[in-house]
């Protein structure tokens, strides 16, 4: 079978099982000339989503969407893309649909960890308009906004314009935090400080599309549909949603994006809100409360029925009313169909990764504001016991498992040993400030109850517990 190049393309296109289902104007722009975006981290995520925004803006002949794709690891990825001239197929389905599409917006790859002269240089050079990321919670970094202040120095040097840099991880004000790591690194340069500062344009956005790590199952539907070997296709769902701030280093950019679908807003707080309150803060209780019941991905979290009610009562009483989205409960319904989705296979144990730099932003702020206002968060509780729980390594059968977590060594110190009993669990991992923030580690009553469900999940195994709190919390918020 031959690998997805070019030239293997119109094998492909000929292949039978293709039909109108692949979006097949791959070969109809030229995708040689100078990149115009330095996107970080070419991660599946990153190929599903912003890259197909830029695909369809250069499948309208606008040439100057073409994407320098920085891997900051991941050599096999990129060497992966390179090899199938940076060509990749995207499964896009659901309940209702499948159907194919193949991606031509990357035109160059590179690693950063063996190549970072070459990032600075693209940041730096003429033709790059945008910079975007995906390099996941963890990666805001004191090194990351050295790389790129290295290559907005270029810019300032040769008087170049300025950039915009879009940060498109699931982080509240992702572009402010980016903006102020940038400024914070070019401080002792003033006059680089300044034009970073005036220049370049940091909007805060908002990404939407469930995209899980690539499958064997998922390379297998990709070479029986292309009739080629695809080693870089992904697998996503139909919905997709891009909200970013009206803050462009070129505003003509704006009418462009919203052509191509993306929604472009004066605040993009109240979405960035809902998608991590709502979706990702229900994908991380129930990739801990799976990984410990030995349930392997989310359509099937989804499907057993204590899961199901615990998540629609999470959304529903304790995070919903609190939203400034105001579509909240047709969003939620959503999600529930999305969670469903079996095209996905989307695994709990990569969504429990690196949890401890999810949890601050998908469970705490909404604790916090419900304690403010006098009320209780139980099935938020439940989750950070499932959390503690989680870390032991070990699921309800007694199959072990690996967590991986920056801070998992610490976390495990604690969560491991049989001898500490809930109490103590509590006490060391729920009071962690830089997971649960300032209030909820001094906060007694909400300390209790975690250690209260905690106990529960010992005593009665991980779905059992969840069965008697949807019982317990039926009535109320609790
Ligand atoms: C997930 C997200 O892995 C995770 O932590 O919650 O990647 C999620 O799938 C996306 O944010 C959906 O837009």
């Amino acid at each position: 079978m031959w690998a997805l190049t070019r030239s293997s393309w119109a094998a492909a296109a000929a292949h039978a099982s293709l039909g109108s289902n692949v979006a097949a104007a791959i070969t109809t722009y030229p995708r040689n000339g100078p990149i115009g975006v330095v996107h970080l981290g070419l991660g599946a995520f990153h190929r599903a989503h912003q890259a197909l925004v830029f695909d369809k803006l250069l499948r309208q002949g606008d040439d100057r969407w073409g994407v320098l794709g920085v891997a900051m690891r991941n050599e096999s990825l990129a060497r992966a893309l390179a090899n199938q001239d940076g060509l990749y197929a995207v499964q896009i389905a659901d309940q209702a649909n499948r159907q194919w599409h193949v991606s031509g917006a990357i035109w160059q790859t590179c690693v950063a960890a063996r190549s970072l002269a070459t990032v600075i240089q693209a940041i730096g050079a003429p033709s790059t308009r945008w910079i975007t990321l995906t390099v996941t919670e963890k990666g805001y970094s004191e090194s990351l906004a050295e790389l790129l202040v290295n290559g907005f120095a270029i810019r300032h040097h040769q008087n170049l314009p300025g950039l915009t840099v879009a940060s498109c991880d699931n982080l509240a004000h992702n572009g402010d935090k980016l903006k102020a790591l940038c400024l914070a690194v070019a401080q002792p340069d003033a006059a680089l400080w300044r034009w970073i500062n005036t220049a370049c344009a940091f909007p805060n956005s908002m990404v939407d599309r469930i995209v899980p790590a690539t499958t064997p199952l998922h390379l297998q539907a990709a070479a029986a549909a292309l009739g080629v070997k695809d080693d870089a296709a992904v697998a996503t769902e139909s919905f997709w949603e891009w909200v970013i701030e009206a803050r462009f280093a070129d505003p003509s950019d704006a009418d462009l994006l919203k052509g191509a679908g993306v929604q472009v807003v004066a605040d993009v707080a109240p979405f960035e809100e809902a998608k991590l309150r709502m979706l990702n803060a229900s994908h991380s209780a129930m990739a801990v409360i799976g990984a410990v019941a030995g349930i392997a991905f989310i359509s099937e979290c989804i499907a057993n029925p204590a899961v199901q009610s615990y998540i629609h009562a999470l959304m529903t009483m304790e995070v919903g009313p609190q939203m400034r989205r105001r579509d909240w409960a047709s969003y939620r319904d959503a999600l529930i169909t999305r969670f469903a989705n079996p095209s996905l296979q989307h695994s709990v144990h990569q969504i429990a990764t690196d949890s401890s730099q999810k949890i601050p932003q998908r469970w705490v702020g909404t604790v916090e504001d419900a304690r403010a206002s006098g009320h209780n968060s139980p099935r938020l509780a439940f989750a950070a016991a499932a959390w503690i729980r989680y870390l032991s390594g070990v699921d309800d059968s007694g199959n072990a498992y690996a967590v991986n977590d920056p801070l998992a060594n610490t976390l495990q110190r604690f969560a491991k040993p049989s001898e500490l009993d809930a109490d103590a669990k509590v006490l060391a991992l729920g009071t962690i400030e830089t997971i649960w923030g300032k209030t909820l580690p001094a906060d007694p009553q909400w300390l209790a109850s975690v250690t209260r469900e905690l106990q529960s999940i010992i005593d009665h195994g991980m779905l059992d517990a969840l069965r008697r709190l949807n019982a317990r919390a039926a009535d109320g918020p609790g």
